[in-house]
């Protein structure tokens, strides 16, 4: 693939858009790669996945604008189905997928890191729905993903004004979960930058996400996207059906038994693992 990469880090996988002379910027192409990529994940071994931007600038800034400058209204409707194909996959991907906002998240940025399930980002983070100053609608899911949140009021002004927002804004208004800094010495030099602080933070998520029992962790996933499309009444019986579908297997028999014995050390050594 030329615009995407993918590696392994013990059990969490990295997928990095990797389009850096165009700011990492959503082609038909970076399209069809990321949804390549997530096609190949190995879901017995991978238990969370990260998505982030190649360098330190910019993570997404937007579908690519000289691509769709010229599209007919055909070809703007097939475009947009083609991103809206992926970032459902994205959002009912059956593992968690974290994603690490290095930089500008704009328009498609903005509304890809919205089909993950969690967002941190870096200081130097830049938000915005900029789709009306262009003469076009956010396409990818940005007027229903943003709405549901944030609130209804913020995502209209964010959308109506075209406004972008920086990263402790963001976390202000509830987009992203955390705010990750570069690391400074005493003589205020940096040590680690906001890229790398950002990985590390968002890797040690993962991991931790990566050590919980994974059928529980993909059911909460699932229980949570599902119950959310529906009314509370019908949301009680998704969970139901979910929290049920965890026993008898092989993470739930170990993971009480491990409560019950009191073991602590055995408590330490158990390695859930998929067993269905
Ligand atoms: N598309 C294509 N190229 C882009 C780009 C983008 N979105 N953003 C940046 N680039 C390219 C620039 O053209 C430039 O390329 P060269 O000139 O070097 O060849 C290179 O990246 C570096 O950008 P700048 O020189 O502009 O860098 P600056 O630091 O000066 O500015 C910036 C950074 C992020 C503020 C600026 O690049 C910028 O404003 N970029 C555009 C941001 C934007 O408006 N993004 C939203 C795009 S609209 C739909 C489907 C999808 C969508 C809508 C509808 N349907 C089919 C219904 C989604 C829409 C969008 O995402």
């Amino acid at each position: 693939m030329e615009f995407v990469t993918y590696e392994v880090k013990d059990r969490v996988g990295i997928i990095t858009i990797s389009r850096e002379k165009a700011l990492n910027a959503l082609n038909s192409q970076v399209l069809d790669e990321l949804g390549e990529a997530f096609d190949a994940v190995d879901l017995n071994e991978i238990r969370c996945i990260v998505l982030t931007g190649a360098g330190e600038k910019s993570f997404v800034a937007g579908a690519d604008i000289g691509e769709m400058s010229s599209l007919t209204k055909a070809e703007g409707e097939a475009f947009g189905k083609k991103g809206n194909d992926l970032f459902r996959k994205i959002e009912t991907f059956p593992i968690p997928v974290i994603a690490a906002v290095n930089g500008f998240a704009l328009g498609g940025g903005c509304e890809i890191s919205m089909s993950c399930d969690i967002r941190i980002c870096s200081e130097n983070a830049v938000f915005g729905q900029p789709e009306v100053g262009l003469g076009i609608t956010p396409g990818f899911g940005g007027t229903q993903r943003l709405a549901r949140l944030v609130s209804p009021g913020m995502a209209k002004q964010l959308i109506y004004t075209a406004r972008n927002i920086k990263a402790d804004e963001a976390y202000r208004i509830g987009l992203v979960n955390k705010v990750v800094k570069a690391e400074v010495n005493e003589a205020g030099e940096v040590t680690v930058s906001a890229k790398d602080a950002l990985m590390a933070e968002a890797l040690k998520m993962a991991a931790g996400i990566a050590s919980n029992a994974p059928i529980a962790v993909r059911n909460c996933k699932k229980a949570i996207n599902d119950g959310l499309a529906v009314d509370m009444d019908k949301a009680i019986v998704i969970e139901e059906k979910l929290f049920g579908d965890c026993f008898e297997t092989e993470d739930q028999k170990a993971g009480m038994a491990n409560f019950l014995e009191k073991d602590k050390e055995k408590k330490l050594k158990v390695v859930p693992f998929a067993n269905k």
